[in-house]
């Protein structure tokens, strides 16, 4: 290629002024974006022109530094990390890619000489919400860091035309309406029309023998669907890496059935396309909990194996031999979703590749890792065999195979042991039967992790116990970790730039520099300033509030603050007995001085989970109340903010002072989200699970705030029967609490409204609320004193933040690169690509 020739840099910077990194070349550039993309003068030019003109300046300079990646990937024969995963929780794309280019405040400064307004664009851009929480926006900070760290990476999801719902609220009810983030277009990715794959479903498989006299299995499929790549360019922060997130979206092979369309039939014509590209249509809107939904299984296997096809024709565009394949590539299943990869590369390399099985096998188990992101029974996936035979009758014969020669080798080391056989095999066999994904995903995998510390114990030791038996060395635990580029620099620019003020900016990098702060934890001035970045982000907030709640909140007061998905194991219930526990404090003692805090809430509830859409209207109805009730005279406020998300997370979590992470000891994976409101200066009150349990380790027990059981104490209540109803009676603020919610105090009167919730708890109590109430009531007590002291509060956030390091996603993902993937950076240098591209 003549233009290798040409000149090349080590830095970040290019000589290319077509993307060109001054003021000067930015500002023309977004000035030809406006004129020839958008197609407007600077006088007629909507905010939308604007922040398209803005996106497509910033991207030019992402794709100059992708080609030049593209080119390593190509020239160089790297290994690559394929990351699937059914979801991608991005986030709004151009602040974070101006961070990453590190022309943030050029930018700013450039918008505001010529009086646009930045925050304005920034605001307009609607978020790819391509996933549901935890496990998709864990994806998108992966990517993040793939790129950061060097690493040649692509993500293969699912270009949903629906994402995630908008929540609003209505008469304090959750109400979903359609994301329709793609109706102004999307300028951050690229159609590739000609990279397409076909995808099979149904029909039925046919032996016979090949020339060879090898027995093979032919599938005749019922109906075939295109994948069409779409690409997204993910740049790496100040490298010239940029790694992709290829999506596919489903279309009909024939757009249009001329037969039908001939005879008169226009409506069977087009019912083939409406069909196929229902598979890429929506998003399933449900976290930890599997509907058998046979779209959703088409979705799984649709993206799975356009990406295996993908994978393949880039393994042979480089001229290397199949064999070799799981050298080139290391593919990561995000939790079981992607897990019919394990068949479906099976099915390629054996009936489209025809190699022999044993070679095939070799390859596919050198080649993946499995991640498992929950121990709810509930979220385990399960396929029932009559509809996977159905769909994928060619892949359940070789899950068969599969699953014949590794009970036959589980026999010989467990000869006899029939219980334990049938706990390993493929397919459940207990009543009607079923395919268990996590199974499939264990046996296809050369490497099996959990997300903290504690939820790979409990892994080893109750749902993977048996896989852990036969392959201890196969595990391992990879906790969890989040981007502190979006989660902290582009959400947090005030504390940024005060960290930065003292320490330089190499932790952004290196996280674990941030240790380098607590010496500032005892220094007066910075405490200050401290507390003046924290107030400015807690007005902010305030603002939001009030714009979208009409609720008005006091920034003095203490945020307390629990965002995430509505879960009962979450316990956002806990909270509101906490919350009424306060105000009957309050309503018993008119003069009490109380802390002032405010309660925030929010998260979306699965539309088809009615225990968590009535923990959400029961937050808005005690919010109805508590607010407007005069005698708690702004002392206590409690908030539900509709419609979270990553753009609306931005501006939550550095407003935060209370962080909540009171789930069910054993019940949270790890969470992120306690990561990222402690790295935000939020404390944690918090039980001991998930990664809640490393956070404190690493902040020091002093600096956390912790109640509750443990996942071991839980295990043993639970096995030695466990009475919500004892401590219900003999608790009276417990009883009082729930008296309250159960008379319909919250409800107008109405006792019944929240029946289903006071039965629950008092019945079952499945997530031990009752249980742990009082430790956590004691706990918020301790928090409030702690806050009235706001020099010993400070010092207590700033040795948070310090000693966050651990948590960034750049430590995760160096640990997977190194244990899993055995995979190492590539450094892209930039190339101007002479005369090309000037
Ligand atoms: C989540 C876990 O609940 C959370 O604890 C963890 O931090 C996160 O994954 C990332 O590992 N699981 C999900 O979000 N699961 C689904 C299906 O959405």
């Amino acid at each position: 290629m003549a233009q290798r020739k040409s000149k090349k840099t080590n830095s970040n910077k290019t000589d290319c002024s077509r993307t060109g990194m001054t003021l000067i070349d930015l500002n023309r550039c977004f000035n030809e974006h406006l004129f020839y993309t958008q197609g407007r003068l600077p006088l007629s030019a909507t905010l939308n022109d604007h922040y398209m003109a803005a996106a497509y300046t910033v991207r030019d300079r992402l794709l100059h530094r992708w080609v030049c990646t593209v080119r390593d990937f190509i020239r160089e024969g790297v290994k690559v990390v394929g990351y699937l995963s059914a979801e991608f929780l991005l986030g709004p794309h151009l602040g974070n890619n101006m961070i990453n280019l590190d022309i943030f405040d050029e930018v700013r400064e450039a918008s505001e000489n010529v009086g646009r307004n930045l925050d304005a664009m920034l605001d307009h851009e609607e978020e790819p919400g391509l996933g549901n929480g935890g496990l998709g926006r864990l994806a998108a900070c992966y990517l993040d860091s793939l790129a950061t760290l060097e690493i040649p990476a692509i993500g293969y999801g699912i270009r949903y035309e629906f994402g995630i719902f908008d929540q609003e609220i209505r008469d304090g009810w959750q109400v979903e309406k359609t994301d329709k983030w793609l109706r102004l277009g999307n300028p951050w990715e690229i159609p590739r029309p000609e990279v397409t794959y076909e995808v099979k479903f149904g029909g039925h498989t046919a032996g016979y023998c090949d020339d060879g006299g090898c027995y093979r299995s032919r599938w005749t499929p019922d109906r075939v669907v295109r994948g069409i790549a779409y690409d997204t360019p993910i740049l790496g922060y100040k490298v010239n890496t940029c790694n992709m997130l290829r999506l596919w979206k489903a279309e009909a092979v024939e757009s249009f059935d001329f037969a039908s369309f001939n005879v008169g039939n226009y409506y069977g014509a087009v019912h083939e396309k409406v069909y196929s590209e229902n598979i890429s249509k929506v998003l399933y809107p449900n976290d930890e909990q599997i509907q058998g939904k046979q779209l959703r299984l088409e979705q799984q296997y649709f993206f799975v194996s356009c990406s295996l096809q993908d994978m393949i024709r880039l393994h042979l565009a480089i001229g290397k031999s199949l064999e070799y394949f799981h050298e080139e590539f290391a593919i990561q299943l995000n939790d079981t979703h992607p897990s019919v990869a394990v068949a479906e590369l099976m099915r390629l390399l054996v009936d489209e590749h025809h190699m022999d099985w044993d070679t095939a096998w070799h390859v596919t188990r050198n080649v993946f890792g499995y991640t498992n992101h929950t121990l709810l029974p509930e979220a385990l996936e399960r396929w029932p065999l009559r509809l996977f035979a159905n769909l994928l009758p060619r892949h359940l014969e070789i899950i068969f195979e599969i699953n014949r020669r590794f009970l036959d080798e589980v026999r010989v080391i467990y000869p006899d042991d029939e219980a334990r056989i049938a706990r390993l095999s493929l397919i459940d066999e207990q009543g009607e039967r079923y395919v268990r994904m996590a199974n499939l995903a264990c046996v296809g995998s050369r490497a099996i992790n959990g997300v903290a510390k504690l939820h790979t114990e409990l892994l080893k030791t109750t749902v993977l116990k048996d896989f852990y038996e036969l392959w201890p060395e196969k595990f391992s635990n990879k906790t969890n970790g989040v981007t502190p580029r979006r989660w902290m620099v582009l959400s947090n620019p005030g504390l940024t730039r005060l960290i930065r003020s003292r320490i330089g900016g190499g932790w952004i990098k290196k996280l674990d520099r941030l240790k380098r702060l607590e010496s500032y934890a005892g220094d007066d001035a910075f405490r200050r300033e401290w507390q003046a970045v924290k107030t400015g982000n807690k007005q902010a907030l305030a603002a939001l509030i009030l714009e979208r709640t009409g609720i008005s909140v006091n920034p003095d007061s203490m945020f307390d603050i629990q965002v995430k998905r509505i879960h009962e194991y979450k316990r956002q219930h806990l909270n509101v007995l906490h919350v009424v526990t306060l105000y009957n404090r309050l309503r018993r003692n008119p003069g009490l001085d109380m802390l002032p805090r405010t309660v925030i809430f929010g998260g979306k509830a699965a539309p088809s989970y009615y225990m968590a859409k009535l923990i959400i209207k029961l937050i808005n109805s005690v919010a109805d109340v508590v607010n407007h009730d005069p005698a708690v005279r702004n002392r206590l406020k409690v908030v539900f903010f509709p419609d979270f998300n990553v753009k609306s997370a931005q501006k939550i979590y550095p407003a935060a002072d209370l962080s909540e992470q009171i789930s069910t000891a054993g019940k949270e994976a790890s969470g992120t989200g306690n990561m990222k409101f402690s790295m935000n200066g939020a404390l944690t009150i918090g039980t001991l699970d998930g990664a809640n349990v490393e956070i404190r380790e690493e902040v020091g027990a002093d600096n956390f705030f912790l109640f509750g059981l443990t996942a071991e104490e839980v295990a043993r209540i639970k096995s030695e029967g466990y009475d919500p109803r004892s401590i219900y009676l003999s608790n009276p603020d417990l009883r009082e609490a729930i008296d309250l919610i159960g008379s319909g105090f919250f409800s107008r009167g109405d006792p019944d409204l929240f029946k289903p919730l006071v039965d629950s708890l008092l019945y079952q109590d499945e997530y031990m609320l009752l249980a742990d109430y009082q430790s956590y009531v004691d706990c918020q007590d301790r928090v409030s004193e702690a806050y009235r002291d706001r020099d010993r509060w400070t010092r207590m956030a700033i040795l948070n933040v310090a000693r966050m390091g651990k948590f960034s996603s750049d430590r995760a993902i160096r640990e997977y690169c190194r244990e899993i993937w055995r995979v190492s950076p590539n450094t892209v240098e930039m190339e101007d690509f002479g005369d090309l591209v000037r």
